[in-house]
């Protein structure tokens, strides 16, 4: 449990998403930050930055850029963000052999300076590599989650708003499995504030529930997709605003013990069928990290697409080291 005072948050990795979080987790006056890379100049240069901005955003929090793992002494949470990122036409799984290693060197570091923080791994591919992170720190499984369904949930529920002309904010939406092309948007728990979207939907189309069908579908793909389709289009990295924002989301329910339900990868024990792996699912996320895994009776539909999703992560949680 999180002790009351000023949080202190470490981003590992000062790329385009850890530069972001910085930012906007000062902004947002979450704690002071420490924001730490390989690369020499590179976390010391974005924290400069981000420490001017702080008399017109107004905060007063310590920023510091290292390249010393001894400046995370005594984090109480930390977020890694390092890694090689995708190129177009390029799987997130094709990044596992460059960022294993990353999250090893990673990961014994955080172990030695920060042994009782807990943890946020977003480096792809995301379940394998929250799965190594924790067996390199040997934290308890609920300190040590990844981030991928908040995000994928988002961009699911942008997609729905687009179809819908309606405010994202007032739509639900839900992905779970892991963070890879077979990822599980689950339709029947997609809403706008408690009315489901497949009923708006047929009835926009004037009662063609084939064509409403279809429409979905249409927006299910994309959702699994859109990682893809943002890497295409930048053609030099993937994407990093909303994944620092989805990031805020989790850290935000960590820091101030907001108990909030919302899908992250966490290890599981028998919930869903499924022994000893890191998969995206329903969390209560708190001050105590991943507190519950809410569990649900899934449709067989919803059953073999995420035992689908699930093969895919043990396939390649079997090719690691
Ligand atoms: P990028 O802008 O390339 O930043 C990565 C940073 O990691 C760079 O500054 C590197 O110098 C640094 N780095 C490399 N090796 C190490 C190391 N050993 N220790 C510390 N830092 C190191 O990438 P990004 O910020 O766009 O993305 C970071 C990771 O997040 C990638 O693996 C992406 O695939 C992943 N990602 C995940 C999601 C999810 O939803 C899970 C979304 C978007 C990106």
């Amino acid at each position: 449990m999180i002790k009351l005072g000023r949080a202190k948050i470490a981003i590992i990795g000062s790329g385009n998403i850890g530069g972001i979080l910085a930012f906007h987790a000062t902004s947002r006056k979450l704690g002071d930050i420490v924001l730490y890379d390989v690369v020499e100049g590179r976390p010391q240069g974005k924290s400069l930055d981000i420490s001017a901005a702080a008399r017109e955003d107004e905060f007063d929090l310590r920023i510091v850029g290292t390249n010393d793992y001894g400046d995370l002494k005594d984090s109480n949470i930390v977020i890694i963000t390092a890694g090689a990122t995708r190129r177009p036409g390029m799987s997130r799984d094709d990044l596992v052999y460059i960022n294993t290693k990353i999250i090893r060197d990673v990961s014994e570091g955080i172990k030695k300076y920060a042994p009782n923080s807990y943890i946020i791994v977003v480096s792809n591919p995301l379940d394998a590599m929250v799965t190594l992170c924790q067996r390199y720190t040997g934290f308890p499984h609920q300190r040590v989650m990844g981030m991928a369904g908040v995000l994928d949930s988002a961009r699911f529920a942008t997609f729905i708003a687009w179809e819908l002309g309606i405010s994202v904010r007032d739509i639900n939406a839900t992905v779970l499995g892991g963070h890879g092309d077979s990822m599980v948007p689950i339709v029947r728990f997609a809403n706008v504030n408690g009315i489901p979207v497949m009923e708006l939907l047929v009835r926009k189309y004037k009662g063609d529930k084939i064509h409403a069908k279809k429409v979905m579908d249409g927006l299910v793909q994309r959702t699994q997709k859109a990682g893809g389709e943002v890497v295409k289009l930048l053609q030099d990295g993937s994407a990093y605003f909303s994944p620092a924002s989805s990031i805020l989301t989790m850290v935000e329910a960590i820091i101030q013990n907001q108990k909030r339900l919302m899908s992250a990868s966490a290890y599981l024990t028998g919930q869903f069928g499924v022994y000893g792996y890191y998969v995206g699912v329903p969390c209560i996320i708190g001050a105590e990290g991943v507190e519950q895994i809410v569990e649900f009776e899934m449709t067989e539909e919803e059953k073999a697409m995420f035992d689908k999703s699930v093969a895919a992560v043990k396939n390649l949680v079997g090719t690691l080291p």
